[in-house]
């Protein structure tokens, strides 16, 4: 039932995954202010509330992909190096237990409508279900994928047969493919995944692929108690390396570049992180695997020869890993797999080219490419991913000062004082979100920098007594430089990928996250802290 009364906070969140408790966290239980999560779903998670798809896992290890608060992860044992979304569901009841989440979230609570009132210096946050609350501070924490993306295909209600996009999967529903003919459209991570389960036990899997994923291997391991006890016992100095990490990862950082090494060197070096498994071959041997073109080549060409090796069919082989790279190395989102590659050595699991011949529409039978050819199937997975950060805030009404909508204004471009606030939004925070290191770091390690940002920030409005705070238009421009000098030195920018943007017909395609690594980042953050008054139009109470 909607309310009578505004719900008057100090501060409204949007989400409760990962940042949004971390912000809950950090502003309730530090600065002891009066706050709420207003979240979409019915649970806490975020992403792992959401996507509940067969196969669903983590690809960053425990324990460090995870809160690094000692009092959750003192009491936490991980049975799998990659858990999987069921055992991060667990461990957000955990979560739930010790900092008491739950009781300050609103659920099935998605946001329309936020506007702020300058003369009040308050934002006014409205749901579809009829709530509103009134808060000095707006924080959509809402990570990058609010938005899915489905391809708009003719047809796509008239298929017969069951089909979900990954991300929407109905709760609690576990498809039995036994016997059944499956398709799964879409390679990245999410599409991967699904194979992996699927094909072990469906009768007919086809995999829709447009461009090869170049996936490395998970080297998953089950966690005993006495290594979860170990872990444990490793667990704050993890997260001390990851803090000091560029990606957030307790990897050990390179100090040389490709060409200070012999090709005798590479090989070794390639094979040593291939076989380590993780993402220690996209954290790279050398300093330069992503910003020179030989260096990025050489990796490219050790993983082709591995990836090879592990698939019979000579015409499978050349899709999935082809001699030519498809991009430079890890300018997409690698994937880690555990058996992916040896699902296709299979004769009932198919890859279909849709590179060569794209999909044109769904029949009420199956999929049909533009060859005429139609794959009759009784379920479809659509593993086509997300209109990542910019569409799940776009969905939600967020408007300045003077109702232009967020999206309006980043029309041209997006623009934002280091991928934490928006000029003309005073007073709105939004971690894990764009131009930021996070999702391009290990997501739970960059958040925890930004949650403490979001913290000092507000703290010294609240000792100050400061109404609102607006980042200056000339900090947001010379971020948004920053964000470009740093993308201009590597080879991200070339790749059509959703980290530009391009995975999305129509979207503006331009440089979304910051590649300069968390601690650049958070070096970048405490200059503009220490030059307040400069960076921000401050209005005093
Ligand atoms: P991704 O990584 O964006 O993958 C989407 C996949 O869907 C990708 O292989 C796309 O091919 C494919 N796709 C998208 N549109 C089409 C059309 N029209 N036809 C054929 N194939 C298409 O999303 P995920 O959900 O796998 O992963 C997202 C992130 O979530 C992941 O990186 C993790 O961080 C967690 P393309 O590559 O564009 O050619």
């Amino acid at each position: 039932t909607p309310q009578s009364q505004p719900l008057e906070l100090d501060a409204v969140i949007a989400g409760a995954g990962f940042s949004g408790i971390y912000i809950l966290h950090r502003l309730r239980d530090e600065l002891n202010l009066n706050v709420k999560i207003l979240e979409a779903g019915s649970d806490i998670g975020g992403t792992w509330y959401w996507n509940t798809y067969p196969g669903a896992r983590v690809d960053c290890p425990a324990p460090i992909y995870a809160f690094g608060i000692e009092e959750v992860w003192k009491n936490w044992s991980w049975s799998e190096l990659y858990p999987d979304q069921k055992e991060l569901g667990a461990y957000f009841r955990h979560v739930d237990e010790v900092l008491s989440v739950r009781k300050d979230c609103i659920f099935d609570a998605r946001i329309t409508a936020a506007q702020f009132h300058p003369g009040e210096g308050k934002w006014t946050v409205q749901t579809e279900s009829g709530v509103t609350v009134v808060a000095k501070h707006f924080i959509p924490a809402i990570g990058f994928t609010a938005k899915q993306y489905v391809p708009d295909w003719k047809g796509l209600g008239d298929f017969k047969g069951t089909i979900h996009h990954t991300s929407l999967w109905p709760k609690d529903y576990a498809v039995d493919v036994r016997g059944k003919r499956v398709a799964v459209i879409g390679t990245g991570s999410t599409g991967l995944q699904i194979t992996q389960e699927w094909a072990k036990e469906a009768a007919e899997t086809f995999v829709f692929q447009r461009t090869p994923n170049l996936a490395l291997p998970m080297d998953q391991k089950n966690l005993d108690e006495r290594s979860a006890e170990q872990m444990r016992n490793e667990t704050a100095d993890l997260f001390d390396r990851c803090r000091k990490n560029v990606g957030g990862m307790p990897y050990e950082a390179p100090t040389k570049t490709f060409a200070e090494f012999s090709s005798d060197e590479i090989a070794q070096i390639l094979e040593e992180l291939y076989n380590g498994g993780g993402f220690r071959y996209w954290a790279g041997g050398y300093t330069d695997l992503l910003l020179n073109p030989e260096a990025n080549r050489a990796a490219y060409d050790y993983w082709a020869k591995r990836t090879r090796s592990r698939i019979h069919d000579p015409v499978k082989r050349d899709l999935l890993a082809p001699r030519e790279p498809p991009h430079a190395f890890g300018t997409k989102r690698p994937s880690l797999e555990q058996d992916y590659y040896e699902q296709f050595n299979k004769s009932n699991v198919h890859l279909v080219n849709t590179k060569a011949h794209p999909i044109v529409q769904l029949t009420p039978q199956g999929i049909m490419t533009d060859d005429g050819q139609v794959y009759e199937v009784d379920i479809i997975a659509l593993a086509t991913g997300f209109d990542a950060t910019t569409g799940g805030l776009a969905k939600m009404g967020i408007q300045d000062v003077n109702g232009v909508e967020l999206s309006e204004r980043w029309r041209d471009g997006v623009l934002t004082f280091q991928g934490l606030m928006v000029p003309g939004f005073p007073n709105m925070f939004m971690p894990y979100s764009v131009h930021a290191p996070t999702p391009f770091s290990n997501g739970p390690v960059g958040i925890e920098f930004q949650a403490d940002f979001i913290r000092d920030i507000v703290k010294k409005m609240e000792e100050e007594k400061i109404k609102s705070i607006d980042p200056s238009l000339e900090v947001a421009q010379a971020w948004k430089a920053e964000i470009e000098f740093i993308a201009n030195m590597t080879l991200f920018p070339k790749t059509k990928s959703w980290y530009m943007g391009a995975n999305i017909p129509g979207k503006k395609v331009e440089l979304l996250y910051y590649f300069g690594g968390i601690h650049r980042y958070r070096e970048k953050f405490a200059e503009a802290f220490d030059k307040f008054s400069e960076t921000f139009v401050v209005c005093q109470a």
